[in-house]
Formats: structure tokens, sequence, C-alpha cells
């Protein structure tokens, strides 16, 4: 039968893009100044080619007061705030943000990045030099494709602030958007895959329809987000998918499956995602791998940022 870690292994051949692990280590070691003057160019950089879509609304008003704040205080003290977040120091404003969703604390970066743009924010000082280090892990991420350098931006992000023991429970998050309408969902169709709670899955997250989407699950089911532990049992996913899964664009273009020991599947299934953060702009090239029970309920998926657009293709016998 199978467990959780022999479920975890299913399709060994599949690439994942290591290089998003391996820079956010090298990044961690940084000095608080070398990371923020680094996410800075790097943010620079990138903006050359594509555009972060403004946050919402009801995103923002969580993040406000706190901005609110940073715009009250001086050059000086807006530094040591931005510097104490990446140093993950105990501080109120650390701790407040420790309990923050990852949009809002994207979108809490959003804009004291718009806020630094326009003056109103100490910038990151002109001339700044990185350190040697630093300097080379800049030029990693900017060696790796576009879905895995939004990645290694928001692995930095989410990292930030001070909490050594979250209450998952105590976590301030955007409120949740209704569900699209049947009659406006799009159909999902993937060559290579008839099994519909494959399709289902697909279209529901694709719907914001996370109460239906959460039924297709085992009850000690399991869900593994790219570079992450898997989040095991309907309640934990379900609350993962309205925390942080609204608005995303699953666009599956192949896949295969094949009987799996004790009557279970094994599904595999690559395409592209989309984050309303940076929409059409940038698709990341992911593959799902799935294991459903003879009842084809999912016992287990992973979600993995594939290592090249090559890995696309992997599907079916070698
Ligand atoms: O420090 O099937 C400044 C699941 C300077 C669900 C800054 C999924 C200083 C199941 C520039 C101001 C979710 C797993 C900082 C599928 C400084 C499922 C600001 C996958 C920080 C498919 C920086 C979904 C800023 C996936 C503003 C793969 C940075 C989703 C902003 C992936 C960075 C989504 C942003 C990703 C990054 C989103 C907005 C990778 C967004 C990344």
């Amino acid at each position: 039968m199978y467990t959780l870690d022999k479920a975890r292994q299913i399709f060994p051949d599949t690439l994942t893009a290591d290089a998003v692990p391996a820079i956010t280590a090298r990044f961690k070691l940084l000095s608080a100044e070398d990371q923020l003057a680094l996410i800075w160019f790097a943010y620079l950089e990138m903006g050359r080619s594509i555009t972060i879509a403004a946050p919402g609304a009801a995103r923002m008003e969580l993040a406000r007061p706190t901005l609110e704040q940073i715009l009250a205080m001086s050059f000086d003290e807006q530094s040591k705030v931005m510097c104490d977040l990446a140093a993950k120091i105990d501080t109120p404003i650390g701790k407040t943000y420790a309990y923050w969703s990852v949009n809002v604390k994207l979108g809490f970066w959003y804009e004291l990045g718009e806020y630094m743009r326009q003056g109103k924010v100490a910038p990151i000082p002109q001339g700044y030099k990185l350190s040697a280090n630093a300097n080379s892990v800049l030029e990693a991420v900017k060696k790796v494709e576009q879905g895995q350098q939004i990645t290694l931006l928001r692995n930095f992000v989410v990292d930030m602030g001070f909490d050594p023991n979250i209450d998952d429970d105590k976590i301030v998050a955007e409120p949740i958007v209704a569900p699209t309408p049947e009659a406006e969902r799009e159909e999902i169709f993937i060559p290579g895959v008839l099994n519909q709670t494959i399709l289902s899955y697909m279209q529901l997250l694709n719907a914001n329809d996370f109460d239906q989407l959460i039924d297709l699950f085992l009850d000690d089911g399991a869900l593994q987000p790219p570079f992450q532990r898997p989040i095991v049992g309907r309640d934990a996913i379900l609350k993962f998918f309205k925390r942080d899964c609204q608005n995303l664009k699953l666009m599956p273009q192949g896949g295969f499956g094949e009987p799996a020991e004790g009557g279970f599947n094994q599904i595999k299934v690559t395409g592209k995602v989309q984050t309303p953060w940076f929409g059409r702009e940038v698709g990341m090239n992911v593959a799902w791998r799935f294991l459903l029970d003879d009842n084809d309920k999912i016992y287990f998926v992973a979600i993995d940022l594939l290592a090249s657009p090559a890995e696309l293709l992997k599907l079916g016998a070698k």
C-alpha cells in the first residue's frame, strides 16, 4: 500500500527547477542590506520585460495601517524597518508581517516598491555596492527563466518577518471571491487524459470553486506545492486553496496515466500555470503528479516547477 513518502516518489524522472532552492539557500546567507538591494536590482531588471499587476484594494487594505506607519517615518527609520524584516528581527512590524498571507506580503512590498520609486520611502542608496557573493547570487537569478525568477522573489518575501511559532488559524488573508458561474467555466481538454477527476481538478481550481474541488480528495489526501512539504488532510488543503490559490490559471497541455499498486492509478500532466500577479506575461512550466485511489479520489498530488520547457514533453513511456 501507499504511504505519503512512497507517493511522493511517483514519476521519479520529473526534473524540477533545482536552481530555485539552490539560489534561495545562497540568498539566505547574505546580509539583510545585501538581500534588500539584490531584490531591488532583480525587481528592476525583471520590470524591463514583465509588468506586475497592481494588487486589489481588499488585499492592500490589510497592509494599509502598516504602510501608513512606515510612510510617517524618517528615511533612516524606514530603512531599518525593511532591514529588520529581511533579518527576521523581533519587532512589532516584523510580527504583523509574519501573520499576513503570501499575497498580502507581496502586496505590501509592491506598494513599498512604488513608494521607493516615488521617493516617499527610503530608496536603496545610489551606487550601493553588492558584496561579491550577493553579486554572484544576482547573476544567478538573472540567468534562470522568468517562472523561476518570480518564484525566487516570492520565496524571498515569504521568508521575511518574525515569529518563531505562527498560529496558522490567525493568518490574515484577503476575502474569498465567488466561484465563476458554471456557464462561464472553460472546458478542459488534456490530450492523453480522460480521467474525470483530473479534468474536474483543473476546471474547479480555475473557477475558484474550492468547496467542490476539495471533494475530489480523500480525507487523508495530500497536496505538495512546489518546493514545499505536503499539506495533509482535507481541512488543511481547503484552507490553503482559499488563502493562497485564488485566480490561478491552469493550462494543462498533455498527460498520461498508468495503473499503480493496489488498484491505484498514477497520472502525470504537464502544462503552464499563470499567477494573477503577472497574468499572461509569465507561464510557469509545471507538472502535476497525481495518485488516485480505486474510486478515483486523490490520495496525493505534487505540483512541480519544471527545470525547463523540455520537461513538458516528458510524457509516456521512454
Ligand atoms: O525587499 O494545482 C522591493 C498550487 C525592494 C495549487 C521588494 C498551484 C526590497 C495547486 C523591490 C521593493 C498553488 C500549488 C522587496 C497549482 C525588497 C495547483 C519588492 C501552483 C521584497 C498549479 C518585491 C501555483 C516584490 C503556482 C514586489 C506555481 C516582489 C503559483 C513581487 C506561483 C513578487 C506563483 C511577486 C508565483 C511574485 C507568484 C508578485 C511564483 C509572485 C510570484
